[in-house]
């Protein structure tokens, strides 16, 4: 009788601990309580991720550091003004801008006494950047022009090079032929990264000796692809910033000759703000617009940085569509802005 309860109590304590075991692997994050979680490792291969678990995975920081504002700021006063207060504190922290925060605070402020609570002040927060971020639509493309010239601006070390290569492998991936143009001449470097890019993804590259004039560049690169009928041409520029009005001056020529060597181009003007940047990156985007109309936003380097919030306040204080974000380093890292995989990210409706 003894042996076969035993046995019954081993068997039993087998499927719970599996059961256990299974659970744990199926969840690729650490749990939100606690000490900040550091960046999980996913279980599948990184390149087998859907696009929304690596929103997911990209945002934890943020995702972390505003789930523990937003609960900081209950529980030790019921009084309204308080509670808004340490929102607006925890959302200016996360990034998404003064004025923006303000919006926000107004959809809690507006909620019954009844739904002031964790709960209630997420669904309050989610529905409101929904609305803010409503009308940002789609991954730019050819539809029809060929080439399809995409001009890709920033200052230094946002990520410009990077992200191009990862477009590149984004047009190849859908059985584009793509030209890159290495319109940074500043650094020998700038040209070698860009020709690796090229080389990994089957892109041809114009390029010239470093230290060549950017316009000079762009014209053979734009007019090569013309003449060679490509899909998509993806030029980089300098970003240099000690040189400030002639980075302007110098961009508004390379957009000129882009405008000159194919008519209606450039159809798409990126630029690329690295996300742990801050309120800094809002200032870059408004001397970037006046001098080259940008017409979309990559925000790049959201891996790793708390300050997600970023995303809202570039769509609500410039009316700039945020087009893309990077999550990393690699090809499959750079995806396409989607609200819903990014509010879920960034604000989880039950955490
Ligand atoms: N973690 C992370 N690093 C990035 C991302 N995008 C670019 N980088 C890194 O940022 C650095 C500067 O990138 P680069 O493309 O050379 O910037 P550029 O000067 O604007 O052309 C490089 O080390 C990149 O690997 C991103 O989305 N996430
Ligand atoms: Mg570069």
């Amino acid at each position: 009788m003894i042996g076969w309860l035993a046995a019954w109590g081993v068997a039993l304590l087998v499927v719970v601990v599996g059961l256990l075991l299974r659970r744990s692997a199926a969840r690729p994050e650490a749990p939100a309580t606690g000490p900040t979680p550091e960046r999980a490792r996913p279980v599948a291969p990184e390149a087998e991720l859907s696009p929304r678990d690596r929103f997911r995975l990209g945002l934890a920081k943020s995702r972390d550091g505003l789930a523990r504002r937003i609960r900081g700021a209950f529980g030790r006063d019921e009084d309204l003004e308080a509670l808004l207060e340490a929102l607006e504190q925890g959302l200016i922290e996360s990034d998404v801008g003064v004025r923006t925060t303000q919006e926000l605070l107004g959809a809690v402020r507006a909620l019954p006494a009844s739904a002031r609570n964790e709960v209630g002040v997420r669904r309050a927060l989610r529905a409101e950047v929904r609305k803010l971020l409503a009308d940002d639509g789609g991954e730019p493309g050819p539809a029809g022009q060929a080439p399809w010239v995409c001009l890709v601006v920033g200052v230094n070390g946002v990520g410009k090079t990077t992200t191009i290569g990862k477009l590149a492998a984004r047009h190849r991936d859908a059985g584009r032929s793509v030209l890159l143009v290495a319109g940074d001449t500043f650094r020998a470097a700038a040209i070698d990264q860009l020709g690796v890019w090229a080389e990994r993804t089957g892109a041809e590259i114009v390029k010239q000796e470093p230290g060549a004039d950017p316009s000079s560049v762009v014209f053979d690169g734009v007019g090569a692809a013309v003449a060679r009928k490509a899909d998509v041409v993806l030029v980089d520029t300098a970003g240099r910033l000690h040189t400030k009005v002639n980075l302007m001056e110098e961009l508004k020529k390379v957009r000129r000759v882009v405008e000159r060597q194919c008519p209606g181009a450039p159809h798409e003007v990126l630029l690329v703000l690295d996300a742990t940047t801050g309120q800094n990156a809002i200032s870059q985007a408004r001397t970037f617009s006046e001098a080259v109309e940008v017409t979309g936003v990559v925000l790049s380097k959201l891996d790793g940085s708390a300050r997600g919030g970023m995303a809202v306040a570039i769509r609500h204080e410039l009316g700039l569509p945020v087009r893309y974000v990077g999550l990393g380093e690699t090809a499959a890292d750079l995806q396409p802005f989607d609200l819903d995989s990014f509010i879920d990210a960034l604000l989880p409706e039950g955490e």
